[in-house]
């Protein structure tokens, strides 16, 4: 059974430089913040996770969300749904203000996270943009969780091998491998998110 029992949007943030007056209220609550290249899948896994299919708008094209949504769960935490980085097909501008958006969210020293989920390509492992990220949330000191995104996309004998390439990728953080498709490694998330 899931330990999410509800979810509601909260607030969304789109606009690098101010904060709208309810976030002041967002400081009451856990944060946990679910970050990754765009098209990785981290709409997708807040869907997932909180068994709540359109909660998170998702979809094939990369650059789909494109302010910071926070998410009230269970009338306690927060989950923070981040726009990507790295689309090469968006406009330079605006993909500069999504980073620009993205990176002011994750290092302003207001937002107390519980935790930083960073996903990467379960099958194509972390990708150098996604190195380049986690240098930056290491820096700032962020405790991290590595989810390897889309699993279900590999076939049993290839999971192991792909686990221990992203592993050996990112030293030091627990890898969770994951799928939203068939609901692989949500007891571990759920036990990461202390619910
Ligand atoms: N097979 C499979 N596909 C997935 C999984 N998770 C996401 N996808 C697909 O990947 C695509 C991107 O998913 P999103 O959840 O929108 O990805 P995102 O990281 O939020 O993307 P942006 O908001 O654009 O940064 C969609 O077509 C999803 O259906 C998964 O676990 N397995
Ligand atoms: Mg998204």
């Amino acid at each position: 059974m899931s330990p999410i029992k509800s979810a509601q949007l909260f607030i969304s943030i789109g606009t690098s430089k101010v904060l709208p007056n309810s976030d002041l209220d967002a400081k009451k609550y856990p944060l946990f913040a679910f970050f990754g290249r765009s098209n990785v899948g981290k709409s997708s896994f807040i869907n997932s996770i909180t068994g709540v299919k359109d909660l998170c708008r998702s979809g094939a094209s990369p650059g789909v969300t494109k302010t910071v949504n926070l998410f009230l769960i269970n009338n306690k935490i927060l989950f923070a749904d981040l726009p990507g980085y790295g689309y090469a097909k968006m406009s330079i501008p605006e993909r500069k203000k999504l980073e620009d958006l993205i990176f002011w969210y994750l290092g302003n020293p207001e937002n107390n996270f519980n935790q930083v989920f960073l996903l990467v390509d379960g099958k194509i492992g972390a990708q150098p943009s996604d190195l380049e990220v986690l240098q930056f949330l290491n820096q700032k000191q962020l405790p991290t969780t590595i989810v390897a995104t889309k699993f279900d996309r590999l076939k049993s004998s290839e999971k192991a091998r792909a686990l221990k390439k992203i592993t050996n990728q990112i030293r030091n953080h627990n890898v969770i491998p994951y799928s939203s498709v068939t609901g692989e490694g949500r007891q571990e998330v759920y036990k990461t998110l202390g619910i």
